[in-house]
């Protein structure tokens, strides 16, 4: 099956200027060429159009609300008209409110996703339990089905109808939880391994178990949300609420390349680098390790590859 790449060229789910490079800084250190390197037909779909939207004041407790439901709204056609062609999906991001569309698209398609949260936020706060206001803390909450009743009518979110199950959700390397966050991850019973299971169990028993309590029958479509917080900051510092404590590099490489291998990864979200923040050095191994885990969630691995045209010298 050919691999959509869908740009999501964004940042008004949080306060800060250069999530919207995000997608251009990816391309440019070469994620295309390190995806086709691995077998995967490419193709580049650029960046989904968003209209310039008009500044929103504070009107709302759900900060931007019109622009990120209008941008989402975009995203989730895309995504559902692509995955219905056949293709899979890679969305760079942009900041995690994508979240709500690339999900909402994905579910339109295949209703049966389920979905693997990596972060070291929940993204579950609804826009009343926010105290940010930041929608990209809010995308999950729009989108599943047992928080309807505490979700207020938001302008710009009126098209988007949950679409999901607590139980189709799962978190990895959760580490910074809001206590509404909290409380709902209990109330609704949503399978999550934080850092402490990661500290306990190894990545790969996390691993593991994540796969099989989100699916048991291991044969259902999985859409990744991989926010790049959820690397420790030593290798991903270039992101707007970096959080001490997180996965190291080679735990992120191994959750990536399970995932590959189960064959099911249909839409894959990489989601919050911002490389006008953090330093040079920063920046560079933010994107730099950003490309890498990414290619091995693709079919990339560490033992070493031979690309598809390659010749014995
Ligand atoms: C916090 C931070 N829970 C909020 N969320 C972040 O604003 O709702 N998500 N940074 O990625
Ligand atoms: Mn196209
Ligand atoms: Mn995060
Ligand atoms: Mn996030």
């Amino acid at each position: 099956r050919p691999l959509g790449v869908l740009g999501f060229s964004f940042n008004k789910g949080q306060p800060r200027g250069g999530t919207e490079q995000g997608p251009r800084v990816l391309r440019n250190a070469g994620i295309l060429d390190a995806l086709e390197r691995v077998g995967n037909a490419v193709v580049d779909h650029s960046n989904v159009e968003l209209p310039n939207p008009p500044d929103e004041g504070r009107d709302n407790i759900a900060k931007n609300c019109r622009a990120v439901g209008t941008a989402n709204k975009k995203l989730s056609e895309e995504v559902s008209r692509y995955l219905k062609k056949g293709e899979r999906l890679l969305v760079l991001g942009g900041d995690h409110s994508l979240g709500i569309g690339s999900i909402h698209g994905h579910a339109q398609a295949q209703p049966d996703v389920v979905i693997v949260w990596v972060d070291a936020h929940a993204d579950l706060n609804t826009p009343m339990s926010s105290s940010s206001g930041n929608m990209h803390g809010m995308p999950l909450s729009f989108l599943i089905r047992e928080l309807v009743e505490f979700m207020p009518q938001t302008p710009g979110l009126d098209w988007c109808k949950p679409c999901l199950s607590a139980k189709d959700v799962v978190y990895i390397g959760l580490r910074d939880v809001d206590p509404a966050e909290r409380l709902f991850i209990e109330k609704l019973g949503i399978t999550s391994f934080s850092m402490q299971e990661v500290d306990k169990f190894g990545i790969r028993e996390v691993v593991e178990k994540a796969l099989k309590a989100v699916d048991p029958s291991g044969k259902r479509p999985i859409h990744v949300s991989f926010d790049v917080d959820v690397m420790d900051p030593a290798h991903a510092s270039a992101t707007g609420t970096p959080v001490p404590g997180g996965l190291s590099l080679r735990e992120s490489f191994y959750l990536a390349e399970e995932i590959a291998a189960t064959g099911r990864l249909a839409v894959l979200d990489i989601a919050e680098v911002n490389p006008l923040l953090s330093n040079a050095d920063g920046q560079k191994t933010t994107v730099a390790n950003a490309v890498d885990v990414t290619a091995k969630f693709y079919g990339s691995k560490r033992q070493g590859d031979v690309p598809r045209d390659y010749v014995i010298p």
